[in-house]
This record gives structure tokens, C-alpha cells and sequence, in this order.
């Protein structure tokens, strides 16, 4: 890896000592990219969330010739659900509840095509993939232990969605010591008006959760 790179971020440039960050990709699943799956039976439009992937492929592969840790995310459930709390199973009005059967196997549960990563990002065997019954990737999983292993001080976070999953995540990782960077361009969002806010948040107050750039400035930085 190169020893540091600064990354044109904002709310200001960041330096980050390669050897001491990860590339975290969060839950990039069939089951919320594409028809069939959790995010659609939700309601959502799901193409709103294609235009993260080619973003995410480009930094994935640099970083994989840089020799970065990358951790791939997956949101999901036993399928025994005894992971799901009541207060998740039993939210809104979905056309298909958590665990129910459907085109791509049951929704939302470990196992199942639909909760697998896309074709597109998907990770090596020599990758880590952290499977996480919540929002945040922290929370009830080996996360936090496997990034203090590896040294890492410093996190890439990309994935969907920017206000729900990648916001808690960075919210987690932020309040442990983590200096956050997120890919702008490789976040998304089923309603474009959370995705710009939800990016405006990490950044505001000098950067009161983290830092943001655009994957162009992440792929510069890397060299
Ligand atoms: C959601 C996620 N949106 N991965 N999950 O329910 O952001």
C-alpha cells in the first residue's frame, strides 16, 4: 500500500495512512437493489440505487491493487428470525413481511439470493463480510474486534442507503475513534433528497461525523 494519501474532502483535505484503513461496503444486497426484494417491498423505487455501483466497483478495485482491508456488509436475519426484534418484523405495512418467500428466496433472510451481495461488488473469499441484524454494521456483530485486529483508525464507508444504514454506521464507527470518509458518489438513496441531506450531516460542523468526497477524489488520493 502507499504509505498516505490526502483525500480532497470535504469539510477539509484528510491524509490517511493506507495501513491503518478499511474500505467498508454497506449491504449492497439484491435484497435492496434490485425487484423482489426487501427494499421494494417496502415501496421503494429501487433503480434509484444503481448509479452507486459503478462508483463502488472503481474503488473496490483500486483498492484492491492498493492491498486495503475491505469489509463488505450484509443486513439480514436468521432464518429462525430470533435475531429480528418484534419492533422490525412488525413495522408498516410491507407487501411481504421479513422472512416471507419471495422471488429472490425469503426476504431479508442470511442465506437467501436475495440477501447475497450483487454479482458486481461481489467479495473475494479473502474479504470480510460482516453479516449485522440492525442498521449500523457495530451492533451486534464482530466488527469493532476485526478492525481493532488489523490496526485499523481509519474507514471508506460506501453502500446504501446513505440515510438509514450508512448514516448509522458512520454515527457508530465515529463515537469509537473512527475518522469516517464517505464516497458521495457511492452512497444512495431511495429518495434523492435524504441521500443529499444525509451526506450534509456527516460534513456539517467541520465535519461533526466525518468527512465526505466524491470517488474520484478517493481513487486521486490512492494513486
Ligand atoms: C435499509 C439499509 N434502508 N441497508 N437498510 O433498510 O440502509
Amino acid at each position: 500500500a502507499n504509505s498516505s494519501g490526502t483525500i480532497a474532502a470535504e469539510p477539509a483535505p484528510i491524509a490517511l495512512d493506507w495501513s491503518r484503513t478499511a474500505l467498508v461496503i454497506i449491504d449492497m444486497q439484491r435484497d435492496f437493489m434490485e425487484p423482489g426484494g426487501f427494499g421494494e417491498t417496502l415501496g421503494n423505487d429501487v433503480s434509484q440505487l444503481a448509479r452507486a455501483v459503478k462508483p463502488i466497483a472503481a474503488v473496490l478495485a483500486a483498492v484492491r491493487d492498493t492491498g486495503l482491508l475491505v469489509v463488505h456488509t450484509r443486513e439480514g436475519h436468521l432464518p429462525d428470525l430470533s435475531d429480528a426484534p418484534p419492533a422490525k418484523l412488525e413495522r408498516g405495512a410491507p407487501s411481504l413481511r421479513i422472512g416471507d418467500p419471495g422471488p429472490m428466496g425469503r426476504i431479508l433472510i442470511r442465506g437467501e439470493a436475495g440477501h447475497d451481495i450483487i454479482p458486481e461488488l461481489y467479495p473475494l473469499d479473502s474479504e470480510i463480510v460482516i453479516d449485522k441484524p440492525g442498521k449500523g454494521a457495530f451492533y451486534a456483530t464482530e466488527l469493532g474486534d476485526i478492525l481493532q485486529k488489523y490496526g485499523i483508525e481509519n474507514l471508506l464507508v460506501c453502500g446504501v442507503t446513505t440515510e438509514v444504514c450508512v448514516n448509522t454506521t458512520v454515527r457508530e464507527a465515529n463515537d469509537r475513534g473512527y475518522r469516517c470518509v464517505v464516497i458521495s458518489d457511492g452512497c444512495a438513496s431511495y429518495f434523492p433528497e435524504f441521500h443529499e441531506m444525509g451526506l450534509k450531516m456527516i460534513k456539517a460542523q467541520g465535519g461533526i461525523f466525518g468527512w465526505v468526497a466524491d470517488s474520484a477524489a478517493v481513487l486521486e488520493a490512492l494513486g
